[in-house]
This record gives structure tokens, sequence and C-alpha cells, in this order.
């Protein structure tokens, strides 16, 4: 059976946030995206940093960044992907259980390479989306994500 929540770090995350599970990982929306179809993919196991990750798991996590970028940047209209992972709170790791950014990317949205690093790094300052708004992206994607 599905889980009803999902742990990410100190917090829990409703199984309507999240589109996309497999055996070892989870996808789901963000709380505050940098841009339009900026998701994460995390592993179920409560791992802090890159290092705690066995093989698996990391095959797995990039494996679905994989599928979600390529099916996410198509449904958002992008043209490239944003791939990150914060390892550490000195890069910038808010959250301390691994998570790979995905970010669908347009023409306009990184004019500047400094642009590209302030939105991605500088979510915490954007406001929380109601659990609705976060709900109503997840059920999108589960239409096209498998
Ligand atoms: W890190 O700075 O640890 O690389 O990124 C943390 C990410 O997790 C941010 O994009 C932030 O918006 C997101 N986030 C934080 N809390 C939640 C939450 N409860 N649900 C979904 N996303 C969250």
């Amino acid at each position: 059976m599905a889980a009803e929540y999902y742990d990410f770090g100190p917090y829990k995350i409703h199984h309507s946030s999240v589109f996309y599970t497999t055996d070892l990982s989870f996808a789901f929306v963000n709380l505050r995206p940098a841009m339009p179809g900026h998701v994460l993919i995390c592993p179920k196991r409560e791992a802090k940093r890159v290092a705690d990750l066995t093989a698996d798991e990391i095959t797995e996590l990039w494996i679905i960044a994989q599928k979600v970028g390529k099916q996410l940047e198509s449904y958002h209209k992008a043209s490239s992907l944003r791939f990150g992972i914060q390892d550490g709170p000195q890069a910038g790791q808010t959250v301390p259980h691994v998570h790979i950014h995905v970010i669908p990317c347009r023409n306009a949205d990184y004019a500047k390479n400094d642009d590209n690093y302030e939105n991605f790094a500088l979510d915490k300052e954007r406001k929380d989306r109601s659990l609705e708004e976060m709900a109503q992206e997840a059920d999108e994607y589960r239409k096209f994500v498998f």
C-alpha cells in the first residue's frame, strides 16, 4: 500500500504531493519552486549526504531524474534542464535528506550564469504554496510520468 506521508528530513511530504515512486525513491512537487516544474527526487531512506547513499539508491535517483526531467521539459515547453544537488549545509543544503533538484529551463529564464545560482539557491525566500496547489500539480504530472 502507498504511504500516506514520505519523510523528507524533518518534514512529512503528503502523498498528494508525490507524483512518482519506485522501491527506493520518490519524486514530489516543491513547496517553493524556483521555476514552474521545479521538482525534487529523493531516496525513501533518510540519507543526509550523497556519500551515505548505496549504489542502488544513486542509480535509481538518477534514472528517475532523467525520466522525470525529460517529461517535465516537454510538459512545460522548456528547452533545457537544470539538475542539482546541494550536498551539505555549506553547499546550501537546507534539508538534511539527499534530493536532486530538477528544473526545466526556457530561453529567457537564465540570461546570465549568476542568475542561475540565485534562482536555484534562494528558494527559501519564496512563499510557501498550499497543499491544494501542490496536489493539483502532482495530479497533472501523474498523468504522464510513469
Ligand atoms: W536544498 O536547499 O536542501 O538543496 O533544497 C530544499 C528544497 O526543498 C527547496 O527547493 C525547498 O523549496 C524544498 N522544500 C522544503 N520543504 C519542503 C516541503 N515541506 N515540501 C516540499 N518541498 C520542500
